[in-house]
């Protein structure tokens, strides 16, 4: 990484927060004018309207058929536009998730929207990691954005701080936790039986503020319950030389871009964004400037 972006107080701060408490909350992670842009191009996405042409990986959204209460929730929107992919595809924003993390080069993973229209339900708690267990370094960097104010009254994303120090309980005895408790009453289950204290804080930030977070802190967020949607859109990098576990099947989007007989990750699917010794997926650029996806 670069010894400016690294070294600067901001950065800096933003890493001591992250190892505390898992987050690091930031006023501007882009500038408003990009997130309403952002905004205007993932309501398009959410339409089902793709400027590339390209589909999302998973649209669990359906104007008109789904349940108007529900998060719109769309993975890896930044396929199916381009001024989408500048935004999750920057060396810049990229560079900074490195430092902050104390990494020596991201790729993109996946993106994911999330846009909760007024009176919307809570999302789940959850950990970004246990969807990337396929990997051999299952290290996931997070950066949230929020598209619109957001805070407390609008469901805003809150995180129990601290819990990327926990310990791991049996995934059976956890899924058994979320069977029968809900929202915070989960992760308080989850926190009591490992015996820490419970601490709820929520993410207050302009439009263009947001998040950065641990894979490993549990997170999640409360029904918007202003007259006004809150959107907003997250990223989610891995280590630059993150491989396919060579000893089980992979799951979730990873057996989806398996390649025959390797563990590699190919770059048209998991680019790489940013890296120390200058490298960047070659076909990045040509593709924001209107050539295909995947170079
Ligand atoms: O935006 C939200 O309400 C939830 C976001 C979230 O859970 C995530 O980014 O993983």
């Amino acid at each position: 990484m670069t010894a400016s972006l690294a070294g600067l107080a901001v950065t800096q701060q933003l890493r001591a927060a992250l190892d505390r408490d898992g987050f690091a909350v930031a006023d501007r992670v882009v500038p408003p004018k990009t997130a309403e842009l952002l905004g205007l191009r993932l309501d398009q996405v959410l339409d089902r309207r793709y400027e590339t042409g390209v589909f999302p990986d998973e649209a669990y959204y359906r104007p008109g058929t789904t349940d108007p209460r529900a998060p719109r929730h769309v993975v890896n929107a930044w396929k199916c536009d381009r001024l989408v992919a500048a935004v999750t595809l920057s060396a810049a924003l990229g560079e900074l998730a490195a430092a902050v993390f104390g990494w020596n080069g991201v790729r993109l993973a996946v993106d994911t929207v999330w846009f909760k229209p007024a009176g919307s339900q809570a999302v789940e708690y959850h950990r970004e990691f246990e969807y990337f267990t396929s990997l051999d370094q299952p290290d996931v960097a997070s950066c949230w954005i929020a598209l619109d104010d957001a805070g407390a009254s609008n469901g805003s994303l809150e995180f129990a701080t601290g819990s990327h120090r926990w310990g791991e309980l049996q995934q059976a005895e956890q899924s058994d936790l979320f069977s029968r408790h809900r929202g915070r009453n989960g992760v308080h289950a989850v926190a009591q039986r490992q015996g820490h204290p419970l601490q709820i804080d929520t993410v207050q930030v302009p439009a263009g503020g947001g998040a950065f977070f641990h894979g490993r802190i549990w997170h999640g967020s409360q029904p918007n319950s202003s007259q006004l949607p809150r959107r907003a859109y997250g990223i989610h990098w891995i280590r630059a030389d993150a491989e396919l576990r060579a000893d089980r099947s992979p799951r979730y989007l990873f057996g989806r871009y398996k390649l025959a007989g390797s563990t590699a990750l190919h770059e048209s699917f998991f680019p790489l964004v940013w890296s120390a010794d200058g490298r960047r997926s070659a076909w990045i650029e040509p593709f924001l400037a209107g050539g295909p996806l995947g170079g």
